[in-house]
Order: C-alpha cells, then structure tokens, then sequence
C-alpha cells in the first residue's frame, strides 16, 4: 500500500526550553520550579542529574537546526522559557533572551523549518510558583503579560502558536501524584489549578487576536488518552466515560467546544469539588477557542469500573471512580513500561472529527523512549529499527484517519536529540540524534535517515 500524506503536511520533531537549551542560570535566566526543585531535593531526580545543562541547545542551536534541515524537517517545536525571557515572572525582559530566541527564530526560517512555539511547558517561574502558582489568579495576569510580549516580539515570523503543553501534566504532578512541584496531594487544590489553566489559556488566546500582530494561528497542545473500557459492562463503560472526563475532556471541551463537559460539572458539584470562578469566565471560555490542536498521544488508558468502593472518608480523587487494569496480551514497550496501540492515533483523530468539528490538529508529540539505548550502538550509529517501526505503525493510522476525512496536517516525534526530561533525567532516551551527555556530541540514528526519506517522499510505501 503507498500511504501518501497531504501536500504541505508538517515533518519535525518536538522539544521544550527546560528540557534542551541548558544554561539554565546563565544569560539572566530565572529560576523556574525545576531549577528550584532540583536545588532543594535532587534526590527526587534520576540519578540526581538537574536541569542546568540539558542538551546545550543554547549554544549549540545552529548545529541542530543545520540536522533538522539535513534531516527531513520542515517545522520544529520549541517552547520559550517564561524565566529566561521575563526573569522574575513579570517585569523586566532579558534582552539576552530577546536574542537567542530572535537567532533561533531567524536561524529556523532561513533554513525553510516552520517554528511552532509553545509559551508554557512545566516550567513555571519560581516567584509566580512562591506567590501559588496557577492556584492564584493573579499569575494569570502575570502570564498574559508575558504571552503578549511573546506575541510581540516574535509574532512578525511566528505563525504556529500554542498556549501550553499538556496542561493536565503539571496537575496531575503537582497536585495528585507527585511527580512535579510543588508535590502535594489535593484534589481540590489540582481542580483549581486546572480550571485557572484554562481561564489563563482563554486569555492568551484572547490576547493573541487583539493584538493582531500575525495572520498566525494559535492552539494548544494536549495529550489525549483514549480511555478504553474493559468490557461493554455497564459499570465499565461508566468509569472509562469519568476517566476520559477527568484526563482528557477537562481541557479538550474548553478549549474547542467553549464549554466544560456537564458531566464533568454534574460529578464536580456533586462532591463538592467545583473550581471558584469569576463572573464573566463561561463567556471568556466560549469566545475564544482555538484555531489548530496539537495532540501528544503515547499510550492508552486501559480502564475498568472499582474494585472496591472507595472508603468515603478518604480524601476526593479521579482514582474513586475507575481502576486501570492491563489488558491481557497488550504490548508493551519494555523499554519505558508503555503500552504500544497505534490505533489509539486513530481513533482519537476520529473523535475529532466527528465531536470535536474536525478542528485543524497535528501530532505534536509521538515517540519512544528507550533506557539504556546505547547498546543498540553498532558501527558509530544507534541501529533504532524499534523507532522506525513504532513510527511507521502509527503513522499507518494516522493516514487511515487522514483517509477518512479527518484533519490532521503533520506529525511531530519526541523528540529531536535526546534530552533531560524531568524527573526521569536522562534515562529514557528519545531523539532522532543521539546526545553524548559528557561531550554534547550528536549522531544521527539510523531513523534519522529514515524519516528524512519519508518526509522527502512525503509518505511511504
Ligand atoms: C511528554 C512531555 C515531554 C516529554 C515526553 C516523554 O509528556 O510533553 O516533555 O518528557 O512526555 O516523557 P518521559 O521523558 O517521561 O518518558
């Protein structure tokens, strides 16, 4: 079969500021949370390796944007770091920031690489976090600031914008299961959270059209989890429907619809759990939904109805209402712990369409992460056949989906070199070029070579 992809479909890979740039006290950078983190309890990170110097990309961003080009990209994602371009949150600008995203910027168009920039990957600066994060509705404000200096500065060559990536992630980190700062457990405190997540996100998009600097288009991008049932039992159907609402229609509705889903409001009001909102946030919500959605997809959730009934004492969580469950015979990628279901791409392109007006997305994140990839290193080069068929397989639903009518105009892997991620530091590799951490060295893999032909040919056979 030749799976032939749309003329223009977008090529590229993705990263973000924290995880790639490095620097991370230099250049009158600020601190975010992961520098903070990393200073009070490096214990909570892989191998204790923080976030100072990632992958060099501050300096080393011509090299990489010369591999993107050699290799088959026509767009890139980057995020810009809050902290290194408004230092203290809000007020001043580090024109030094002002530069390197200007070079960058510039270096990206030069080379015919479409940049798609993101304003907020987990990294919020320290004195918005110190003051309660997107607990406080005054950093709201803070962050709308810095979105329109972003609009202003770089929406003249920008054209590809997105409020925010994986929203539910600092939420579920944060604030349920302790995998990011600030590292509680509260649900009513992650639902706040949530909620200014989406008010702050309304906000910029609302900024991004009056400014009218750009005939860009501005998103979000977010990682949706099908949630799969384990059977059509009643009970099952039930708790896969709330876990869909909780993980992935919390964000998904608002920000295309203009509207929570009343399911979602329904169980809220019924534990007592609503978010505080302010007059005027419904309309604010409805007017200003996006343009194009990025969809990060890795994994399935696997779901079946509790077990146990939760002891109704214990404090609220998504958790009282479904049990995950691994499905006998799934695949595994053994190499990170994920599940692999490729049709998971494709079936969330067709809940697009069909619920979701067929809104204009792309794959903003696919990919496999592999620990201790190095022994797969033969002859200079990482021989990474695992990438290449994990691609291709759900790239082959992907057109499926394109076949059927749906909307979808690129496809980004996670990622580009492989970088420091979170907690998980350097331990999950993920990129087309492979990172020497002491000397900073890239080398292309062999899927390198392979999506530079596919992104040639746009598609393959
Ligand atoms: C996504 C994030 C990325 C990246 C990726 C891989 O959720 O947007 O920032 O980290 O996951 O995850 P990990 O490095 O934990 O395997």
């Amino acid at each position: 079969q030749n799976y032939q992809f749309p003329d223009g479909f977008w090529w590229g890979s993705a990263t973000s500021a924290t995880q790639i740039e490095g620097a991370a006290n230099q250049y009158g950078k600020g601190q975010n949370i992961w520098d903070h983190w990393y200073n009070v309890q490096p214990e909570r990170f892989y191998n204790q390796v923080g976030p100072e110097h990632t992958s060099d990309f501050y300096h080393r961003y011509k090299e990489d944007i010369a591999l993107m080009k050699e290799f088959g990209h026509n767009s890139f994602r980057l995020s810009i770091s809050w902290s290194r371009l408004i230092p203290d949150g809000i007020g001043n600008v580090n024109e030094e920031a002002v530069s390197f995203y200007n070079n960058v910027i510039d270096e990206l168009i030069a080379n015919d690489i479409e940049p798609f920039v993101n304003l907020f990957h987990f990294d919020m600066p320290l004195p918005m976090q110190e003051i309660g994060g997107w607990e406080n509705r005054e950093v709201i404000k803070m962050y709308q600031q810095y979105a329109k200096k972003a609009f202003e500065l770089f929406g003249d060559r920008v054209k590809r914008w997105f409020t925010f990536n994986e929203p539910i992630v600092p939420v579920e980190g944060g604030y349920l299961y302790n995998f990011h700062y600030p590292n509680v457990v509260d649900a009513k405190r992650a639902i706040q959270v949530a909620y200014h997540t989406i008010i702050a996100h309304a906000t910029a998009v609302q900024t991004f059209r009056e400014l009218n600097v750009t005939n860009g288009k501005i998103g979000i991008i977010l990682n949706l989890t099908p949630s799969y049932p384990r059977s059509e039992h009643k009970a099952d159907q039930k708790a896969a429907h709330i876990a869909d609402l909780f993980f992935n229609r919390s964000f998904l509705d608002p920000a295309v619809l203009g509207e929570y889903p009343e399911d979602l409001i329904n169980l809220l009001k019924e534990h007592d759990h609503l978010p505080q909102s302010e007059d005027g946030d419904a309309l604010l919500i409805k007017e200003n939904t996006i343009d194009i959605l990025g969809v990060n997809y890795y994994q399935p959730r696997r779901v079946k109805a509790k077990e146990y009934l939760p002891n109704p004492y214990s404090p609220f969580m998504p958790d009282w209402f479904f049990d995950s469950y691994e499905m006998p015979g799934r695949r595994m990628n053994e190499y990170r712990g994920w599940e692999i279901y490729e049709k998971g791409i494709y079936d969330i392109m067709i809940n697009l369409k069909e619920n979701y007006h067929n809104i204009e997305s792309f794959i903003s994140e696919n990919g496999m992460g592999v620990q201790g990839e190095e022994r797969f290193l033969e002859n200079g080069q990482i021989q990474d056949d695992y990438r290449i068929t994990f691609i291709q397989d759900h790239l082959k639903w992907l057109h499926q989906a394109i076949t059927e009518g749906c909307n979808a105009k690129g496809y980004h892997l996670w990622t580009t070199m492989d970088n420091w991620s979170w907690s998980n530091a350097y331990k999950n590799r993920y990129g087309f070029f492979s990172v020497n951490i002491d000397t900073m060295e890239r080398t292309p893999k062999k899927s390198a070579y392979w999506f530079k032909q596919i992104s040639e040919q746009n598609g393959f056979q």
